[in-house]
């Protein structure tokens, strides 16, 4: 954190739940999604309002948390302290919901609305807060498992034409060597990684060496969601570098990974780790132990997307993330002007106050499908 924030109150709180069909179905090794249904968190006070989304899905594949589960932490214990309470700044906020165990998903929802607002408040980009300082950040591209490898290559090709700087593809046992020789073979210079989402377990040890011939950047999450010792294990005998994205929820879990070698990566997702506050310490930790981070995403609108190409702007950020354009998502985003990717495969950072973001609000109106006034008690 490099600049002050500042104290403000906060008098209201909405919460939604919108839902915008995908492009195309998105498969991992947890499930498919064919819609994005994202909580999102509104607040109000002293004339300003702030808008968070939440990462959290429908289904409790990804992480211990889903939208529900999350609309329930916010009305009942996040967002009441908060509308009832004195003005504070975020920091103070994220304070008083430190006792809250878990459910970084949630807090991180509500402290992206009350960073949006502060920012609203005093001129400042979310960037700027955060002490980011890129002003384009470089973009890759993660692609479902697909029905088959030539629908694969064909999705590769597309995605780089249009300038993606890397190329992710979701894998699991039995779809993961024939798949990265096949887009090994077909675009041999391409920044190529694989994630798996912790589908495998160390009885797979062959089969993930094996993919130690394809040349690729990174693999993602091989080994189960907190199984830091067996990744590792794991890292010890391949030489492909691990990256970490559902073992690591805190600090302290980062710290546990570095200590252990259980990767030399770490994907970072605000939501993930409870908030951008919390991320931009995970980021100066890596920075320190010379891991390279670049940021995930979560299927995000364009609300998310702002707050990831902001965090995406600190200097860590190294690798090109999952940051991809609009129109990779949804046929209409949320915003009055969507994301969309310049043809060097990068995409600029808001530089607007806040998010930096021009809701559309008919769009918002029309794929609500559920809200709420959380008063204050
Ligand atoms: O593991 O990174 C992941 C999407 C939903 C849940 C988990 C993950 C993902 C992605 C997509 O890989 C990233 C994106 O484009 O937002
Ligand atoms: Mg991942």
């Amino acid at each position: 954190m490099t600049v002050d924030l500042p104290r403000l109150r906060v008098e209201h709180a909405q919460l939604r739940i919108v839902e915008l069909p995908l492009v195309a179905p998105f498969t991992t090794s947890f499930g498919t999604q064919t819609v994005r249904r994202a909580l999102l968190v509104e607040v109000e006070g002293e004339g300003v309002s702030g808008i968070g989304e939440c990462a959290a899905g429908v289904t409790p594949g990804y992480s211990s948390e889903t939208c529900a589960g999350a609309l329930t932490m916010l009305r009942e214990h996040l967002v009441p302290p908060v509308i009832s309470g004195p003005a504070a700044d975020v920091s103070k906020r994220a304070e008083g919901w430190a006792w809250v165990r878990g459910h970084q998903m949630a807090k991180a929802a509500l402290e992206m609305a009350l960073l949006d607002q502060a920012g609203r408040a005093s001129g400042r980009s979310l960037a700027e807060m955060l002490g980011g300082g890129r002003s384009r950040i470089g973009c890759g591209v993660s692609i479902g498992i697909q029905g088959s490898l030539a629908a694969t290559l064909t999705a590769v090709e597309g995605y780089l034409a249009r300038g993606y700087q890397r190329i992710k593809l979701k894998c699991k046992p039995g779809y993961d060597i024939e798949l990265a020789r096949t887009v090994r073979q077909h675009f041999p210079g391409t920044p190529l990684m694989l994630d798996a989402n912790s589908a495998y377990t160390l009885r797979d040890l062959p089969e993930l060496q094996a993919l130690d011939q394809f040349d690729l950047m990174m693999i993602e999450q091989p080994l189960g969601h907190d199984d830091l010792i067996d990744h590792a294990a794991l890292q010890a005998r391949m030489e492909t570098s691990i990256c970490l994205d559902e073992s690591v929820e805190s600090l302290a879990d980062l710290r546990a990974a570095i200590a252990l070698g259980s990767g030399r990566i770490l994907n970072i997702k605000a939501g993930r780790v409870g908030g951008l506050l919390p991320a931009a310490r995970l980021h100066d930790v890596c920075t320190e132990a010379g891991w390279p981070v670049w940021c995930g995403g979560m299927l995000e609108t364009g609300i998310g997307r702002a707050a990831n190409l902001a965090l995406a702007s600190l200097p860590g950020f190294s690798l090109p993330g999952d940051t991809s354009a609009s129109d990779r998502y949804f046929e209409r985003d949320l915003l009055r002007h969507p994301f969309e990717l310049a043809a060097d495969g990068t995409m600029g950072v808001p530089t607007g106050p806040g998010l930096g973001i021009e809701l559309d609000r008919e769009r918002l109106a029309t794929t609500t499908v559920h809200l709420e006034v959380v008063a204050p008690n």
